[in-house]
């Protein structure tokens, strides 16, 4: 006959069970939640710091979402630089997102994958789902209105809508007078992106955006966590009462 013991053996054994079973998963999923402050951290454009710093400076300021985009890495690199950002992410709110990759993504254990229009071609959309699995989040760069439909009846979780302003990692903008268009149109969370800082960004909370992606804003700030602290307080003046 079995012994019931209620000591911390026993807890720990329940809580080991509950992990493999995934309830915890469960538990701990993220989610894009509207109001959000999304990082594209990209060393590229870090002029010279380092990223895992940068990184950990912006999320334990409470910058929501994280991305990691790195163009020329190796996959050796990018598991190595994906699995410190996740530990960073784990021990805070941020959810962590890799870019390009849902097969990396999933090995690092990030909690989601942002796809632009060309990795559609070699991961779409349903295969992407069925790599990631429905627990992680994918999302999906869009440039123009018609990508933004096609994405919007998409099984992806939010959509990122720009470049708005003038950027580096883009030689074209779209201007923000779709903003409205797309917010009308949207089931799901719009990130917009695209030369966004502080000077630019009330035009776009105005008109409805409620999340905000950048690159240069944060990672080339003087002071991260008081530039993230500016950014937080601005969206949040938008937050209906
Ligand atoms: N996609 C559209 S614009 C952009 C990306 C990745 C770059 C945004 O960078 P920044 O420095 O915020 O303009
Ligand atoms: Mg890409």
């Amino acid at each position: 006959m079995g012994v019931v013991r209620y000591g911390s053996g026993t807890l720990e054994g329940l809580w080991g069970l509950w992990k493999l079973v995934g309830c915890v998963n469960i538990l701990e999923m993220k989610k894009i939640v509207d109001y959000s402050l999304y990082l594209v951290s990209s060393q590229e454009y870090a002029e010279g710091r380092g990223l895992v710093d940068i990184a950990r400076a912006a999320v334990s300021s409470g910058v929501d979402i994280l991305q990691m985009r790195e163009k020329g890495k190796s996959r050796e690199e990018l598991m190595g630089l994906g699995r410190e950002l996740v530990s960073i992410c784990s021990q805070s709110d941020t959810v962590f997102i890799v870019n390009d990759d849902p097969d990396l993504a999933k090995e690092v254990g990030a909690d989601g994958v942002h796809l632009g229009q060309e990795d559609v071609e070699e991961y779409p959309i349903e295969k992407t789902r069925s790599i990631i699995g429905n627990d992680r989040i994918m999302g999906i760069s869009t440039h123009s209105v018609e990508q933004f439909e096609r994405a919007n009846g998409s099984n992806v979780d939010y959509i990122a809508f720009g470049p708005i302003f003038s950027t580096k990692t883009k030689d074209y903008i779209i201007g923000d007078s779709l903003v409205e268009k797309v917010l009308d149109m949207a089931t799901k969370p719009v990130v917009f992106i695209g030369g966004i800082d502080l000077d630019n960004i009330d035009t776009l909370l105005e008109k409805g955006a409620k999340n905000i992606a950048v690159i240069r804003a944060i990672v080339q700030a003087e002071n991260i966590p008081e530039k993230v602290a500016a950014f937080k307080s601005k969206i949040a003046e938008y937050v209906p009462a």
